[in-house]
């Protein structure tokens, strides 16, 4: 006895991890249905050693389905989820379509597990950056209380897809063997101005809003509060790319609500934090990087010290891989939720 599962958007970055995520943990599926844009269909993706044909994606494609995966653009999923719904099927979106819609649960397991119980069909996967760092800040919020997050991100190309991962590839080459950079997909592809991602930093990830934030750091913000159930928690972001293929880095500045609190207990609480590994040993220089969190499914924290001025203030470094815990693993995990907690069955 299995499930019926979809996943939209197989062709992507992510939609492969989710594939491959799927079977790496033997999820029960009795039928997969791959589906992707017009223009990626016909390709075909490997599961458990079969090659599956990705087919266009439909109102119909969706008939039988029990769990659908969308992770091909806010415009599919606006369009395709609520027709995978009427079709009885429970959607787990990883876009930003619908996360602040009041009636969607917005689900990191290890945080908020319980709100599944409110889905009306969709359940929205928060945004990669947002994932990690509610991961590592829940037992803290559970034991020290939490009044402010201040967030710098160091985030990987992937994170923009896997054309962004080619363009620091060739870019990286050609710069490498004296061309010029030609950039045409970051910061943002839509925008007018491009720049050369390889041996820089860009200071922009997703489009300017009004107030001068970007929408990568607006989503940070309100997605924190939504998760966590705290929406007067003071929180700011400030998000930047670098030339990292996978995996996204943080360096967050948290207080605490609780006094006498040090950072060894911040440390113990990182310790014994379901999906949370502590690599925090300086004397041994131990601590989190991207590329050694690659292909794994857990959130590293390290770096962890009391700050030097606020008694209440702690400083720490947490990275993962943006593709797994940040996407396709946390919607498999919630998938495995809704299994638990039998909301499908
Ligand atoms: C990035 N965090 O690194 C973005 C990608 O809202 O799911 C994820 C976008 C999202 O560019």
């Amino acid at each position: 006895r299995g499930f019926h599962v979809a996943v939209v958007g197989a062709t992507g970055a992510v939609g492969q991890q989710m594939v491959q995520t799927l079977e790496k943990r033997d999820f029960p599926i009795q039928k997969l249905t791959l589906l992707s844009s017009a223009r990626s269909a016909g390709t075909t993706v490997k599961y458990k050693g079969q090659d599956i044909i990705v087919q266009e994606a439909k109102p119909e494609s969706f008939e039988g389905v029990d769990i659908a995966l969308f992770s091909a653009g806010g415009s599919v999923s606006k369009e395709f989820a609520p027709e995978a719904v009427k079709r009885g099927a429970i959607v787990v979106d990883n876009t930003s379509a619908f996360r602040m819609d009041p009636e969607v649960p917005l689900v990191v397991p290890e945080v908020n597990e319980q709100d599944l119980h409110l889905q009306k069909g969709i359940i929205a996967n928060p945004n990669c950056s947002t994932i990690q760092m509610v991961a590592a800040l829940e037992p803290i919020r559970q034991n020290c209380g939490l009044s402010k997050v201040v967030v710098s991100t160091y985030q990987a190309v992937s994170g923009a897809g896997a054309a962004a991962i080619d363009e620091l590839r060739t870019q990286s080459q050609e710069l490498l063997d004296g061309k010029e950079a030609n950039p045409t997909i970051l910061p943002v592809k839509s925008d007018e101005k491009h720049y050369q991602i390889a041996f820089n930093a860009i200071p922009q990830i997703d489009k300017f809003e009004e107030n001068g934030y970007t929408y990568e750091e607006m989503k940070m913000i309100n997605e924190t509060k939504k998760i966590m159930h705290m929406p007067d928690l003071k929180v700011a972001a400030t998000c930047v790319r670098l030339p990292v293929e996978t995996g996204h880095s943080e360096s967050v500045y948290i207080e605490v609500e609780k006094e006498g609190v040090s950072a060894a207990d911040i440390k113990d609480l990182m310790a014994q934090a379901p999906g949370v590994v502590l690599q925090d040993s300086p004397e041994e220089q131990v601590y989190p990087m991207p590329a050694y969190a690659v292909g794994k499914n857990e959130v590293f924290v390290g770096r962890i010290r009391k700050d030097l001025d606020e008694e209440k203030g702690f400083h720490m470094w947490i990275v993962s891989d943006n593709l797994l815990k940040g996407a396709a693993w946390n919607s498999v995990q919630i998938a495995e939720s809704l299994v638990k907690l039998e909301i499908v069955k």
